[in-house]
């Protein structure tokens, strides 16, 4: 490998990532124009290993998604619905309830909980929901909100993000998940998702909860209209804020999955298009401590060849999921512990338990 990474003239990137030295904007592109993927794949995997050896986490989670009726109707995204559009969904608190207590009996760490912004529901179904949550599932981390539903919340109830996030910590809020990111650079949004808060606003929100306090996890959404350059400045992004908070806990990649969207791309980018990204992402975010390798947008084959290629945690159990599948993955919607540890194993990694904030469980 040493010699590909002389006939490529990576010496230099090599050394910066063997120093544990960070990697530039331009020296990004370098190793991404590398044509040996296997090369990107094993620079990855020298920071992933430097990190967390031979360990790749899981967690048992549940997500559960309280509306799909959204006000942004983004255009990529085949999950939302209008209020009477075929499709549309909203549950009640006891709704919510019941799906907890239909999980009750396993030992789940991590709740998930994302929806589109609803027209109508205001901050007092959002603390209850914590409330009823914490009162359910006293040992998970709820890992509840994107920055786009506080900003939309905040709208709604008239009041600053800073006070909404204040209050639902209160309710019992661990930590936010990492959604609604997409791609920051402003055209690229202007076309997949013009009604959404700009990358800017995303960025702000973020270090509003950062600075409260909540920690929360990154993403971003890509194969669709962005080239390379847009992934590299999202990522120089997320690591400059990192830099100033260090709230981020894992970037979560999310390879742009093609049905059912408004956004007319004929075909998902390449496998190997998909892992390159991901090796970027662990080159690039020296800051941010895990890389999710989630297997609903990637399947479970290339999620496994991730652990390879930067990625060192395997999402959880999962249960429900409905933004990927309403989208065409092809994933299943729920992995037994014991299937997600054999894949691990699988794959000569050791899998290890943790919660939503990536404290290592002892079974
Ligand atoms: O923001 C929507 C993405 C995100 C599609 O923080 C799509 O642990 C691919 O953020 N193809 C929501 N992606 C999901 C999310 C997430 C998932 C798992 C774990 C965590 C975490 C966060 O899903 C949206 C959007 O970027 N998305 N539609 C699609 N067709
Ligand atoms: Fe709404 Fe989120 Fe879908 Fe955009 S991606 S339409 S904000 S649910």
């Amino acid at each position: 490998m040493i010699k590909k990474i002389k006939d490529y003239k990576l010496e230099n990137v090599y050394k910066k990532i063997i120093n544990g030295e960070r990697i530039t904007v331009s020296e990004a592109k370098e190793i991404y124009n590398c044509p040996d993927p296997k090369v990107i794949g094993y620079l990855a995997h020298l920071v992933r290993k430097k990190l967390h050896s031979n360990i790749t986490t899981y967690v048992l989670n549940q997500h559960i998604n309280y509306t799909n009726i959204c006000v942004n109707r983004c255009k990529f995204c085949a999950f939302s619905r209008e209020k009477d559009q075929d499709g549309a969904f909203e549950l009640t608190i006891s709704q919510i309830k019941r799906k907890i207590e239909e999980n009750i009996n396993e030992p789940i760490r991590e709740i998930h909980i994302v929806g589109g912004c609803h027209p109508h529901f205001g901050l007092d179904y959002y603390v209850d929901m914590i409330k009823e949550l914490k009162r359910l599932r006293p040992n998970a981390t709820l890992k509840c909100f994107t920055a786009v539903e506080i900003h939309h919340i905040a709208k709604i109830s008239n009041l600053s993000v800073k006070d909404v996030l204040i209050k639902l910590k209160h309710a019992g809020l661990d930590m936010m998940p990492g959604g609604g990111a997409e791609i920051f650079d402003s055209e690229i949004r202007r076309k997949i998702c013009p009604e959404k808060i700009s990358g800017e606003k995303w960025l702000e929100i973020i270090e509003t909860a950062h600075s409260l306090g909540i920690k929360t996890n990154c993403t971003m959404l890509f194969g669709h209209i962005e080239s390379v350059e847009h992934r590299i400045h999202h990522l120089d992004k997320l690591r400059r804020l990192q830099d100033k908070t260090n709230g981020f806990i894992c970037f979560i990649p999310l390879p742009f999955l093609t049905k059912n969207s408004r956004l007319k791309i004929k075909n998902e980018i390449s496998g190997i298009e998909k892992l390159k990204t991901i090796a970027l992402a662990r080159i690039m975010l020296d800051n941010i401590p895990h890389i999710k390798s989630y297997w609903i947008m990637l399947g479970l084959k290339l999620a496994q060849a991730a652990l390879y290629f930067g990625a060192n945690d395997f999402d959880g159990t999962v249960v429900e999921e409905k933004i990927g599948h309403m989208a065409g993955a092809t994933s299943p919607n729920v992995l037994a512990r014991k299937e997600l540890e054999d894949m691990i194993t699988g794959c000569g990694f050791k899998p290890v338990q943790r919660d939503g904030l990536f404290r290592f469980v002892s079974q």
